[in-house]
């Protein structure tokens, strides 16, 4: 039997095969450096309200995916020890703002592996057998194995969630996109660092048909998934 979700262009999946075999829910950045006080983005000035508002929402939804057995996958953003893996472009931007990748800061290194900024926050630690996948970039499809885990799960649909809608979250939506998976963004399980940008990200996916897929909420996921 078909399932579909409520969503934004289109009733998701496209093909209504929505499983919890063939589906996965991805968390992504949710670490202390992307909303929490002393991190990175607590650094660089920007209002946390806005990156940590998904928190509440993304554990209504992980809760449910945990509790019909749904893969559940977790990103970080942050680079090796000896900074062989950051662009010297990146480090240099994120310098001229006073917040460089690798400096230490409140909570350790900025966006530094094993650093407690680098950390997923407590209130979405990861479960045992959860995969984490750490990348460098923003992407999680970049430098990664996140599409070889996915593959070899079985996996077609991708529930996106996490923190930045507009750069992490949309860059793998893109990504994932690209390499033929089916997406949604719940929108009130991501967060920016600039609501216009949020706001205009959300947009951005509901164009031309869905060009990067479907955008939803939490309420309307879980709903469909109960
Ligand atoms: C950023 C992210 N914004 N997780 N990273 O640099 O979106």
């Amino acid at each position: 039997m078909s399932k579909y979700v409520q969503a934004d262009p289109y009733p998701w999946p496209y093909n209504g095969k929505l499983d919890v075999d063939n589906t996965a829910l991805i968390i992504i950045d949710m670490q202390t450096d992307f909303c929490g006080p002393g991190g990175y983005v607590d650094k660089m000035g920007y209002d946390l309200s806005m990156t940590r508002a998904p928190i509440e929402p993304i554990k209504n939804v992980l809760e449910l995916a945990r509790s019909i057995g749904m893969m559940v996958i977790h990103t970080r953003e942050g680079h090796r020890r000896d900074l062989s893996d950051l662009p010297a472009n990146k480090r240099w931007r994120s310098q001229r703002i006073g917040a460089g990748i690798g400096d230490p800061g409140p909570c350790g290194r900025i966006l530094v592996r094993g650093e407690s900024g680098w950390d997923i926050i407590s209130e979405l630690a990861p479960a045992d057998g959860e995969p984490i996948i750490d990348k460098p970039g923003k992407g999680s499809f970049c430098a990664t194995d996140l599409e070889m885990i996915l593959h070899v799960n079985g996996i077609e649909n991708i529930i996106l969630t996490g923190i930045t809608t507009d750069v992490c979250v949309h860059t793998t939506m893109r990504e994932g996109n690209d390499r033929g998976f089916e997406c949604i963004l719940l929108e009130d399980c991501c967060g920016a660092t600039d609501l216009n940008n949020h706001k205009a990200a959300i947009q951005m996916i509901k164009m031309q048909g869905g060009v990067f897929g479907a955008v939803s909420d939490s309420a309307s996921m879980i709903e469909t998934l109960t």
